[in-house]
């Protein structure tokens, strides 16, 4: 008899592509088909046919707190009872913009929208719009979601499904993304060299986090700034992962650098459709209605997904979650690494905080061309061993882990386990 997840798959395959509404959840190339959710909570999920998981995605990040925390189910229900969408200002959209201001200090001013998707591609129109120049440069391998401009090199999704360059992008948009290798920064001065005056903005995640996890060099980040500054260019953080994650104010904080211009998302939505883009207010009021750039949104600013946002990241201040989210990260990374240690097969592991990544690479991953060195058949057969004993993975080596408040030592010590059990069965 078919699994409940198979009937629903099947049936899914009928009337949407794919069977899936967003094409990582498709587990590509794991020769498996994705199984259906019945509900989560804190750091489990359980699937239709009674299957229960660590998780590790957390709904590719947003779930920093684990899934339904009370705090948050309960602002829901307190916001919807007086209405879901007003299309008119509401009092949280203040709080929430003030909050996101006083956490993330180059944010002088601040417009929610519903995905980070929105806020990345409302960035971009916004630097063109500013600076009067049209080109961008990007790095091969970062996701900024399925923006047309960003759709080139991309990483994600659009990686794991071997389409970094999604058809359907008119060629003149993408001569206008200028896409270089991560930590290159001597190309990063060739692309301003080669096109003197016309690149409005450089975007990044600031820690790459969509061809699995690396880092920035040292340094690096500072000489975007000051390449940036003398460019006349601004300087864009993709920080829909990042932001107050990795600390309250992000990675910015974390490397004492003021972008522009930063997207975020993920985390502010406590779980429902929240993006925002923010950053110097002579930038920011270049929007309508004060200015020329043209930006809008039925449900931007929504008081449910403004209450929800709100709680999860009161929550998070009030038990100084990161401090949590660190620990439980390092006592991971040390059982990982314990494991690891005692295998004869090539790995480099990267964790910053609660985000961590395995690789199956003995050389070192600093961009999306080491990233890709990784032995994808070892990573889909510890993907499947960890699923079978209970512990769910990014299902793509393109993407991330992500750990939450709500993991406790149980949890990991038992992922050490199953980890151990997998690494052994490759
Ligand atoms: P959304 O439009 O999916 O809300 O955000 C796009 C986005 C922008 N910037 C960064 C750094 C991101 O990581 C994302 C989305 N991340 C993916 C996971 N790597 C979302 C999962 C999906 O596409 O279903």
């Amino acid at each position: 008899m078919a699994s409940r997840s198979s009937q629903l798959f099947a049936a899914a395959l009928q009337r949407i592509p794919g069977g899936v509404n967003s094409p990582v959840r498709a587990f590509r190339g794991l020769g498996r088909e994705p199984f259906f959710v019945e509900r989560a909570e804190g750091s489990r999920i359980w699937d239709v046919d009674g299957n229960e998981y660590i998780d590790y995605v957390g709904t590719w990040g947003p779930a920093i707190l684990g899934h339904a925390p009370a705090v948050v189910i309960d602002a829901i229900h307190a916001a919807a009872a007086r209405g879901v969408s007003f299309g008119i200002p509401n009092p949280f959209e203040v709080e929430m913009a003030e909050l996101i201001c006083r956490w993330v200090p180059s944010i002088e001013k601040v417009r929610m929208v519903n995905s980070g998707t929105e806020a990345t591609m409302s960035c971009l129109r916004l630097a063109r719009g500013f600076t009067g120049r049209d080109k961008i440069i990007k790095f091969e391998g970062c996701y900024h979601g399925h923006v047309d401009a960003l759709l080139v090199q991309a990483g994600s999704g659009a990686l794991t499904h071997g389409r970094p360059d999604s058809a359907g992008i008119p060629a003149e948009f993408a001569a206008l993304t200028i896409s270089v290798p991560f930590n290159d920064i001597e190309a990063v001065r060739a692309a301003f060299r080669e096109n003197p005056k016309t690149i409005a903005a450089i975007i990044l995640e600031p820690i790459p986090a969509n061809a699995g996890l690396y880092f920035p060099r040292e340094n690096f980040l500072q000489a975007l700034r000051d390449e940036c500054d003398r460019r006349g260019a601004l300087l864009i953080f993709d920080e829909v992962m990042t932001g107050f994650r990795v600390a309250r104010g992000g990675a910015q904080e974390l490397f004492g650098l003021r972008p522009d211009l930063t997207a975020l998302g993920k985390v502010i939505g406590g779980g429902l459709p929240v993006g925002a883009f923010g950053g110097r207010a002579e930038i920011m009021d270049q929007l309508s209605p004060l200015g020329p750039v043209y930006q809008a949104g039925t449900l931007s600013g929504n008081p449910l997904a403004m209450a929800a946002g709100l709680a999860q990241l009161r929550e998070l201040e009030r038990i100084d979650g990161w401090s949590l989210l660190e620990k439980r990260g390092a006592r991971f990374e040390e059982s990982t690494r314990a494991t690891l240690r005692d295998l004869n097969l090539p790995w480099v592991f990267h964790r910053i905080g609660s985000m961590f990544c395995l690789f199956f690479t003995g050389e070192p991953v600093v961009d999306l061309a080491s990233a890709k060195r990784s032995d994808p058949e070892k990573f889909s057969r510890f993907f499947n061993a960890c699923l079978d004993r209970g512990a769910y993975f990014a299902p793509s080596q393109f993407e991330t882990g992500f750990l939450s408040t709500a993991h406790t030592l149980d949890d990991i010590e038992r992922t050490a386990t199953i980890v151990r059990e997998a690494l052994a069965s490759l």
